[in-house]
């Protein structure tokens, strides 16, 4: 079966529900700068090939606020490191458009081939945060049609309709398709 590899064991919580035979491999990775996640996972994919081999996933995901010009976006990681979700509240203090969408990329390197699958989930930012499940940017982002933010949500819950268990359902199926144990 293929292996997660990331140092985010939250990620790794959510998408063993989806798929219950996927391990994980504790590990941070260099992540390049650049302008999409599309772009920071095949570098990456090819960078841990080298040193994994093959038959591995990586998970990159980001929130992208419409009225930020998609900020945080590919730098999701270093602004939550930094700023947290006070930060980003801050940011959007005053703005009434509040649309934002998560993205997340699974990575495969599968038999010295690279795949990509996507998911998406838009949502909104909430006006202060709330909840205490999830991670990361979840006490302030509200799904499309919820009251909820996903931090007020139980990891099946969130699963249903968010980036990761879209990306998640989607690899569940090409481990079907390709026989893979
Ligand atoms: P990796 O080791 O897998 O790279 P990471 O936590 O650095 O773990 P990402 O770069 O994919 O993962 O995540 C970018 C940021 O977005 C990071 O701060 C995460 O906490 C946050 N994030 C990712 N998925 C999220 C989700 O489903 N809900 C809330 N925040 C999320």
């Amino acid at each position: 079966m293929f292996k997660l590899v990331t140092h985010n064991r939250h990620k790794f919580e959510e998408m063993k529900k989806i798929l219950p035979e996927l391990e994980m491999i504790e590990m941070e990775y260099p992540e390049i700068q650049a302008n999409t996640l599309e772009e920071v996972v095949d570098f990456s994919l090819e960078y841990l090939s080298g040193i994994i081999g093959e038959n591995f996933i990586i998970d990159d995901s980001g929130l992208f606020i419409d009225s930020l010009n998609d900020f945080p976006g590919v730098y999701s990681a270093y602004v939550f490191d930094t700023l947290g979700n006070e930060g980003i509240l801050k940011l959007m203090e005053g703005k009434t458009h509040r649309d934002a969408y998560f993205k997340t990329i699974i990575g495969i390197r599968f038999e010295g081939i690279n795949y990509k699958l996507v998911g998406i989930c838009h949502g909104k930012i909430a006006e202060e945060p709330r909840g205490a499940n999830g991670f990361g940017y979840d006490p302030i982002f509200i799904p499309e049609g919820k009251e909820k933010t996903f931090a007020e949500m139980s990891t099946e819950e969130k699963n249903k309709i968010s980036h990761r268990g879209k990306a998640m359902r989607k690899l569940a199926g090409f481990v079907e398709r390709f026989g893979i144990q």
